[in-house]
């Protein structure tokens, strides 16, 4: 069966349903097709590992991180590079071929790990493996709402891989996971096991690359966090990778290079390692989708580690760079070195020759309200909610966007009384961190715990306040979840919340395309998932 594009992976999908001639994120249909080819490869790999575990066999940790890796690239806004997605094809299927050769018996493996073939023919495959090849809708919404999961677990499994720390049973699920996607015979319930599953192994790799941040670079400490600019030319660095930025300080320290960060990687200022590098300026601009102006306004050269990368305009385009999982096609990639160290003397280079670059605004924003800092406060925080103080905690965390509906998160920001604290994570908090919404006794009204990742921190402080009050049900605390979602990381976020038991999170702009009736029915049912309305009514049912 041949079909067209076919992708409805993110909240900005076309019309609420799918995009089919180009993305709105301006992914091309052929860039698209091999992306689903390499998530059908990825596939094919992982029953094979999958096979090897069962058969008693090791796993290398390099087909690991192909595995994540692979999954990475094709998140919403990482990879807009056909070259780069397609020789990742060809590497998956010679590390498949060099595995098979390994296995005891090939008995009953799913047509994905049997296929082979070569790059000519890719493109003429990739358009009957996407997201359509599955013809029952409900199968085919419980299946990708599992691979977005999962794309989101391998983006933060991958981060803490950077750090040298790994999980084998978090990978041998994805893997496993990624397998089951590929049976015909898993059920409904099965499939909708799978999801919950994945849930649970997003709280294990939210945590693990905790472990890894907080042990490479301490515990995020309240911070404030420059928005003005300096004199000095200027980096900017975006994305979630932490390490990439640990390595291009050190490049940077000492050139009379300033480094900037962007988006999702202001929280990188609120960890004490690199609070030491004096170069380190201070956050430029806002979320992602404003990138277009911000560029042509910083001058200097900028460092993709991560998504969301929009395709740039050509006149900033000779200036970006690209890294990891990231790839546009014209713009330099920076491979890492045998070692996973990483050469940035060309982005360096070019910035010496930049224009410093243009304020965009001045002032400051606090956060760094990770789970250690706010259990140091703990007693500040109980004290308040006792007094009543604070009524209510309402966790914003997840995605900004492009779509003018999301103006409804400022303004739900600014309707909430007084008394209620805002628990924020991942690039959503642009639409309220510079509100200017006050303070509680001292306590901000918006505490920010960091990345869509340091989710996981929302849920730990969450989890110790049901401690703190003796309570048996993490929902009977005075929180409620407005989350906003973007990608495929707000997705595995989710799964992790309702793993952890959370009920009743309101989730938008809109629901996921990708959710059939069927299937939302069950999240409904038996989570109470709801979306939003206007910002009064919500106020009314979730503040009361
Ligand atoms: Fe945002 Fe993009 Fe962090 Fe996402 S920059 S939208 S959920 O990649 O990962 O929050
Ligand atoms: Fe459309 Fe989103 Fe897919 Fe891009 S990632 S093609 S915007 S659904």
């Amino acid at each position: 069966m041949e079909n067209k594009m076919f992708c409805f992976q993110c909240q900005e999908t076309a019309g609420g349903k799918g995009c089919t001639q180009v993305g709105v994120c301006g992914k091309k249909p052929e860039v698209a097709a091999m992306q689903d080819l390499l998530v059908y490869v990825t596939k094919g790999l992982s029953a094979v590992t999958t096979r090897l575990r069962a058969e008693g066999k090791s796993v290398k940790k390099g087909i690991n991180h192909l595995v994540t890796e692979n999954l990475f690239m094709t998140i919403t806004n990482a990879n807009f590079d056909y070259d780069a997605i397609a020789e990742h094809v060809s590497i998956t299927l010679r590390a498949k071929g060099e595995l098979m050769a390994a296995l005891s018996s090939r008995a009953d493996l799913p047509a994905a790990a049997l296929w082979n073939d070569v790059k000519e023919n890719y493109d003429a495959k990739a358009v009957s493996v996407g997201v359509l090849s599955t013809e029952n809708e409900d199968v085919r919404s419980l299946r990708e709402l599992t691979t977005y999961g999962l794309k989101g677990l391998a983006a933060y499994v991958k981060h803490a891989n950077a750090l040298g720390e790994d999980d084998e049973a978090i990978d041998a699920f994805i893997q496993q996971a990624l397998a089951k996607l590929l049976d015909n015979t898993m059920t409904g319930e099965d499939l909708t096991a799978l999801v919950l599953e994945t849930g649970k192994y997003g709280v294990d790799g939210m945590a693990l690359l905790d472990h890894a941040n907080t042990t490479a670079y301490g515990d995020p400490e309240i911070t404030e966090v420059e928005l003005g600019v300096r004199k000095n030319p200027g980096i900017l660095i975006t994305g979630h990778d932490l390490h990439d930025l640990e390595m291009l300080l050190e490049q940077t320290e000492g050139t009379g290079v300033d480094i900037y960060t962007h988006g999702e990687m202001l929280p990188a200022q609120y960890y004490p390692k690199f609070k030491q590098y004096k170069h380190f300026a201070g956050n430029y601009g806002n979320a992602w989708w404003k990138q277009k102006e911000e560029f042509e306004a910083f001058h200097g050269p900028i460092l993709f580690t991560t998504n969301c990368l929009v395709p740039p305009k050509d006149s900033y385009k000779d200036r970006i760079f690209t890294t990891g999982a990231t790839g546009f096609s014209g713009c330099t990639h920076i491979e890492p070195k045998k070692d996973g160290t990483k050469d940035f003397s060309a982005v360096i280079a070019m910035a010496k020759k930049c224009e410093p670059p243009q304020e965009l605004e001045t002032g400051k924003i606090v956060g760094g309200f990770a789970h250690n800092q706010v259990l140091a406060l703990a007693d500040k925080v109980v004290a308040a909610v006792k007094s009543g103080a604070i009524k209510k905690f309402v966790v914003m965390a997840g995605c900004d966007g492009r779509m003018k509906s999301r103006a409804y998160y400022a303004e739900f920001a600014k309707a909430l009384p007084k008394d209620t604290v805002i628990l924020t994570a991942g690039c959503a908090k642009y639409k309220y961190i510079k509100l200017g919404l006050g303070d509680i006794g001292g306590i901000p009204r918006v505490l920010d715990a960091g990345q869509c990742n340091d989710s996981y921190s929302l849920a730990v402080i969450a989890l110790k306040l049901k401690e703190v009050f003796g309570l048996d049900d993490i929902n009977k605390l005075p929180i409620v979840f407005n989350i906003a979602w973007y990608e495929q990381k707000a997705v595995i976020v989710l799964l992790a919340l309702l793993h952890l038991g959370v009920k009743n999170i309101h989730l938008g702009p809109t629901l996921p395309a990708f959710l059939s009736p069927n299937v939302a029915k069950v999240l409904v049912e038996n989570f109470g998932i709801g979306t939003i309305s206007t910002v009064e009514d919500d106020i009314k049912t979730m503040i009361g």
